[in-house]
């Protein structure tokens, strides 16, 4: 048993593979559809939906670049069983676009919306976690096309469809709802550690009516 090695959002940040995972080496690449090209100019990344102040909060890249930067270590878990251990992600805590665009007390849920209209639901808890981050680098270097340049989502805690690549922004919501996999026979919560890899293991408060 690996040890737990550092505690976040009530997870444990585990340096072993969930039930049913097996280790990946090297680092395959993951998604539904075709790679976007990135356009700084018409790039912008976007906080809408029940904003503590009723606005929307916009960043273009360059401003969004210039947001604290953090590290992260942590694995990513893909729910067709491979796993990759031990990434060190660089970016944005999903904490600090919190802060600086701070939800509506109501809000218990948010949508992250990636291009072509990806998107993944999280409950407000999970986005909050402490090691939930925007990456824009891995391993020292920044992301490459294929992997989610110039922004992606890591959860460290959920399955890695929880990590949208090529995000454009997150939607503050006051009620659950489905993303683009949850709505397709996913777990609406999604934890390795409980292998909450699909909707049927759903139990009732797990997610809205499918
Ligand atoms: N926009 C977008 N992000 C996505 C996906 C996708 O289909 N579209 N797939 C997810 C899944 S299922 C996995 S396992 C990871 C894979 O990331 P990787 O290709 O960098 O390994 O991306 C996630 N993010
Ligand atoms: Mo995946």
């Amino acid at each position: 048993m690996g040890q737990p090695v550092e505690r976040a959002g009530g997870a444990a940040a585990h340096s072993e593979l969930p039930p049913g995972q097996r280790l990946q080496r090297g680092w395959p690449v993951t998604h539904y559809g075709p790679v976007p090209r990135f356009r700084p100019e018409r790039w912008e990344f976007r906080v809408f939906g029940a904003t503590a102040d009723g606005g929307k909060r916009c960043w273009s890249h360059e401003e969004f670049a210039a947001l604290p930067y953090a590290g992260v270590t942590a694995d990513l878990h893909c729910v067709t069983k491979f796993s990759m251990l031990g990434a060190e992600w660089g970016g944005v805590r999903a904490r600090t676009i919190l802060e600086i665009a701070p939800p509506a007390p109501a809000v218990t849920h948010v949508m992250v919306w990636a291009e072509y209209g990806f998107s993944s639901n999280l409950r407000l808890a999970d986005f909050a976690a402490e090691r939930t981050i925007f990456a824009t680098h891995k391993d020292g270097e920044l992301l490459t096309a294929e992997h989610g340049f110039p922004l992606r989502l890591v959860v460290p805690h959920l399955y890695a469809w929880k990590g949208p690549k090529w995000v454009r922004g997150v939607e503050y919501m006051t009620a659950d709802r489905r993303g683009f996999w949850e709505e397709r026979g996913y777990h609406n919560i999604g934890d390795p550690w409980r292998e909450q890899r699909y909707s049927y293991q759903e139990e009732p408060g797990d997610g809205p009516e499918l």
